[in-house]
């Protein structure tokens, strides 16, 4: 950022500001210049910063408070921050001079910066797009507030030990995190369990009383959001559960020097861990308790503001709320308000549900069945036995109102939008109660919005066209150009002017230049030096060598056979095989990369990974294939090895089955940081070939009418299998000891799931496409001006995907919702 720009923005200058650290360095901290660790120097770092989060932060509240704004509540069960120091220094343009200032202590920042733990609160796609969204509103001046749970352990950190995926806990706040403030005096309570009585009131109505069986207490802990030129300062919200009654002193007093503490124990289970699978159906009682939880703490947060300013008048209630449901994870938002407006405010059904449908939006991040939650209902009975019941009200005035109105007499339609589902045991369908329950519905990249109306809710969308919406997916510019790559992001400035972090679209005026050749130096020199530095980490992290004048093809994400990492592996044991039969196989040498977590019991999942490793160390050992070809899998991907990984990508593989990958994020990015994308017409990809042209990119594969239609017609594996003997000799590969010696069969599994298995994701059936498009690929990177071209193309053309725009188009069409600039 420009010098002039720095100075107003921020009223610390270097000298203040070394004095500021070294004041916490001894004060905050407790220790000296001379004994500080690089944790204490990274807190008073923090703690000087945190002085300018908290001025803006007190000031944005305030202005918001008297300006009576209308605000959006993102509730969301995952938000994977990552770290915050970097980029907050970035938003509040403190980076350069806090550098400086470091530097004169003595201490480099991009040093300090690798000491903070990643906060990881969230398993993936839908959890950093949350993060990436929070950033936006803050920078959009918008008035919102992200709510969500404080996690004692956040996802897993993976470990690979003999090429298997490990779980370890994350301890991302073991020593405490600077970012973090604890509120007690907003500390909420929460009802869980117990019966449901009716009632009389004095006017003699009926009336409905739950009676908990449970208390539990909610702590909130709030994390600044620090937007773009630090103008508002938002919070994200993160409610910790704690026992009510901390200590029960009479069983302690009885001798139960255990059972005293059981409630304690049961109550901080609640935000104990992150639900750890990702798009597998979900484990039980604790899962729906955490959900219930977090969104009982912020309705009520959310209440005791407005009624700060309305008392019990709900008539503004909806023009001054919007709450944004982040999947189907917060669902039962919606029961929770009916209750509270019914049972406590005592308001008319009607008028409660006509404040609730305009309140609440949903988004939808998967078309998988099984991703969109169900619970049986014995269960819900037990946990949150009034919350069922106005389930039930809202299902029989829905079916009776609605349905019969529109299919007079069809049972079969009122049993498929049913919020119940009937059978052995009846469950209840959250993706029915959002989407009856929301006046918008999104999907979040134009195909998969259209199907999540053609497929997933055709009746849904009969019964209300206007409800179901796109708004195609974005990712923060700061955080994944200007705080990754910051010499990419220097480029751009020169070329297209310094404002592109905010408008993105900018960075279209660096398309004129693609053919320049001096400026395709300069692109591409940036390039190199970013893989000369992940050639270090790969080294530090694995071991391997690797040479940074290979292709770095790249596929990160979490491991699914819809992702289809297992199309990729058998597609480098097929590259391998031809360099065996022929040393002199023509290729450019090229290193394919991997980073990916496993959920914990997805057994195939983990072994692909297995597979993966195995693969690598026998590829990487064998002489034979000339350090052509090097295969690396990197262990806990995380938000802050994506921060490494991006910058240093050629090749973005983006290889889902069409029609399964909602829209991707991570593809965004590495097309941004000078990537070309691998990939299949899904998701997003298809906007991101629109945008930077098709024949900039390896498109392959089938569409998604082609799979639909192929599936419809009864695909047979085997036919791919015995119809090419390439792909017939990778397969049978996997029962030989090849690749785990002494240990045939160990990846069989892979085998059995393409062929035994149907191969559900079509991965046989694209592999010919795949690989044609990798020998265009490699074609492509031997004509150097050609692929700079490609690469700078791509890269410039992605303003559509800023997470700005994602948010204002909620803002226009979804939550009608206005900027409100802080002085
Ligand atoms: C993910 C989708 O798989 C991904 O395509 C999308 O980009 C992301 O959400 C954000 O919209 N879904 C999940 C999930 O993370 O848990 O369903």
């Amino acid at each position: 950022m420009a010098k002039k720009k720095v100075e107003q923005l921020s009223a610390l200058n270097k000298e203040q500001l070394k004095q500021d650290i070294v004041h916490h360095l001894r004060s905050t901290l407790g220790t000296s210049e001379q004994k500080a660790s690089k944790q204490s120097w990274w807190k008073a770092t923090c703690a000087a910063v945190n002085e300018q989060v908290y001025e803006r932060l007190t000031q944005t509240q305030q202005t918001h408070f008297r300006e009576d704004t209308r605000a959006v509540h993102y509730l969301s069960a995952e938000f994977l921050m990552g770290r915050l120091t970097a980029n907050n220094l970035h938003n509040l343009a403190l980076y350069e001079v806090c550098a400086e200032a470091l530097k004169e202590l003595g201490i480099d920042l991009a040093d300090l910066c690798e000491e903070e733990p990643d906060m990881a609160l969230g398993n993936g796609g839908l959890g950093r797009l949350a993060a990436c969204f929070i950033d936006s509103l803050a920078t959009l001046n918008m008035p919102a507030v992200g709510y969500g749970l404080h996690y004692e352990h956040g996802l897993f950190r993976q470990e690979i030990r003999d090429g298997r995926q490990i779980e370890r806990p994350d301890s991302w706040r073991e020593y405490g995190n600077p970012w973090e403030i604890c509120r007690p005096e907003s500390v909420q309570e929460i009802p869980l369990y117990g019966y449901v009585e009716t009632v009389f009131t004095a006017e003699g109505k009926l009336k409905k009383v739950w009676h908990a069986g449970q208390k539990i207490k909610g702590v909130p802990w709030d994390i600044p959001v620090v937007g773009y030129e630090g103008k508002t300062v938002n919070i994200l919200r993160l409610w910790e559960s704690r026992a009510s009654e901390f200590f029960d002193w009479d069983v302690f007093n009885a001798g139960g020097y255990v059972d005293s503490q059981s409630e304690k124990a049961a109550a901080e289970t609640i935000s104990k861990v992150l639900y750890p699978n990702d798009e597998t159906e979900a484990g039980k009682i604790l899962r729906l308790v955490q959900q219930y939880f977090f969104c009982a703490c912020s309705l009520k947060d959310i209440m005791r503001r407005y009624k700060r300013v309305h008392g019990n008048d709900f008539s503004k209630f909806a023009a001054q709320i919007a709450i944004q449901l982040n999947d189907t994870h917060p669902t039962i938002a919606i029961p929770e308000l009916m209750r509270i407006l019914v049972d406590e405010e005592e308001l008319e059904w009607g008028a409660a549900w006509d404040i609730c449908y305009k309140v609440f939006s949903y988004t939808n991040h998967t078309l998988l069945p099984e991703a969109l939650e169900k619970w049986a209902v014995y269960l819900f009975e037990r946990v949150l036995p009034r919350h069922l019941e106005i389930i039930y009200e809202i299902n029989r005035r829905f079916l009776e109102d609605m349905v019969e109105a529109k299919w007079p007499g069809n049972d079969a339609i009122k049993a498929k939008l049913s919020i119940i589902e009937e059978g052995n045991q009846r469950k209840v369908r959250m993706g029915n109660l959002c989407v009856i329950g929301s006046h918008k519905v999104n999907g979040v990249a134009e195909i998969h919005s259209k199907l999540v109306k053609e497929d997933l809710f055709p009746e849904f969308a009969e019964l209300w066209p206007e409800k179901m919406c796109n708004v195609t997916n974005g990712v923060t510019p700061r955080r994944w150009l200007l705080s990754c790559n910051p010499e990419l992001a220097k480029l751009y400035t020169e070329t297209v002017g310094e404002d592109w972090p905010l408008h993105l679209d900018k960075m279209r005026g660096a398309v004129k230049f693609a053919d320049d050749a001096a400026f395709q130096k300069k692109f591409m020199d940036i390039k190199r030096a970013n893989k000369e530095k992940l050639v270090k980490v790969i080294k530090a992290e694995t071991g391997i060598d690797v040479s940074a004048e290979a292709i770095f093809d790249i596929q990160i994400k979490r491991l699914h056979e819809y992702k289809r990492q297992q199309l990729n592996l058998i597609h480098i044991m097929a590259l391998y095989r031809r360099l065996l039969a022929n040393p002199d196989y023509d290729m450019h040498p090229r290193v394919f990369i991997f980073g990916s977590k496993a959920a914990p019991g997805y057994k195939l999942a983990k072994d692909i990974i297995y597979a993966i490793n195995k693969v690598a160390e026998r590829v990487n050992n064998d002489e034979r294939v000339k350090g052509k070809l090097k295969v690396v899998f990197m262990p806990n991907y995380r938000v802050s090895l994506a921060e490494k990984l991006i910058p240093a990508a050629d090749v973005s593989q983006q290889i889902s089955t069409a029609g399964y990958e909602a829209s991707g994020t991570g593809n965004m990015k590495l097309a941004m940081n000078g990537a070309i994308t691998l990939g299949t017409l899904d998701g997003a990809n298809i906007e991101i070939a629109e945008e930077a042209g098709a024949e900039y990119n390896a498109i392959f594969g089938l569409n998604v009418d082609e799979v639909k239609a192929i599936k419809a017609k009864g695909y047979n594996p085997w036919d791919y299998y015995y119809g090419n003997p390439e792909l017939k000799a990778v397969l049978d590969w996997f029962d030989t000891d090849f690749f785990t010696p002494g240990r045939p069969g160990e990846l069989s599994s892979i085998k059995r799931a393409l062929l035994d298995g149907g191969d559900t994701y079509l991965a046989l059936a694209d592999f010919e496409s795949y690989s044609d498009a990798h020998k265009r690929v490699d074609a492509l990177y031997r004509d150097k001006k050609a692929w700079a071209k490609a690469v700078i193309v791509n890269s410039a053309s992605m303003g559509k995907f800023n997470s700005d725009r994602s948010i204002q188009d909620y803002c226009d069409y979804i939550w009608y919702l206005k900027a409100c600039s802080v002085a």
